[in-house]
């Protein structure tokens, strides 16, 4: 194929945007003929991780199974883009080993939006229900979202379209040369 791996960790709130942005960038490098595999909540959370919750032993385990097969897909030479809340950094940090631990390189995007404009975005009224106690542990009202550090992107999503979010992620890719 001559394309290596690479994995394209989002990270971030509930509808702070991850999964439409990792659509967008699937479909912008489908476009351009990359052999791309997305994994996100429908494909993980109802299948290999349905035995899963969100307690924090639960996301840990989450993450780290995710973390696995984005390894197995970049290794297999796809550009994996991972679209999780993934709130806890020595889960992240945990994953990023994982992936350099075999040469894969490891994209840590931070997809940033203040709570309060997640808040009102609330497009599955989750949010609402968090608040009314109804949905424990709910990340950003009833249990942390730690920020990242030094993600090696970083995209505010109530400053910044979908399109130029993909236009971020594909420029730094090239200019790193992954693709
Ligand atoms: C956070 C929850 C919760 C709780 C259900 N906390 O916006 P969504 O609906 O579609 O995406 C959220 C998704 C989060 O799953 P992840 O696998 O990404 O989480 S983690 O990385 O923390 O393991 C939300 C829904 O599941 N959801 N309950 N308590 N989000």
């Amino acid at each position: 194929l001559g394309q290596k791996g690479i994995t394209i960790w989002l990270t971030g709130l509930s509808a702070s945007g991850k999964s439409t942005i990792a659509c967008a960038l699937e479909q912008h490098l489908l476009h351009q003929k990359r052999f791309v595999y997305r994994l996100d909540g429908d494909n993980i959370r109802f299948g290999l991780n349905k035995d899963l919750g969100f307690s924090e032993k639960d996301r840990a385990e989450n993450i780290r199974r995710i973390g696995e097969v984005s390894k197995l897909f970049a290794d297999a030479s796809a550009i994996t883009i991972t679209a999780f809340i993934s709130p806890y950094r020595a889960d992240r940090d945990l994953v990023r080993g994982l992936n350099g631990k075999d040469n894969i390189p490891f994209i840590e995007v931070f997809i940033d939006v203040p709570l309060s404009v997640a808040e009102e975005r609330d497009p599955k009224g989750l949010y609402k229900k968090a608040r009314a106690g109804e949905i424990k542990d709910f990340t950003g009202i009833s249990a942390p979202y730690e920020e990242p550090e030094n993600p090696e992107i970083h995209i505010r999503t109530d400053q910044t379209d979908v399109a130029q979010s993909v236009e971020i992620i594909a420029k730094y890719l090239s200019d790193k040369g992954y693709i």
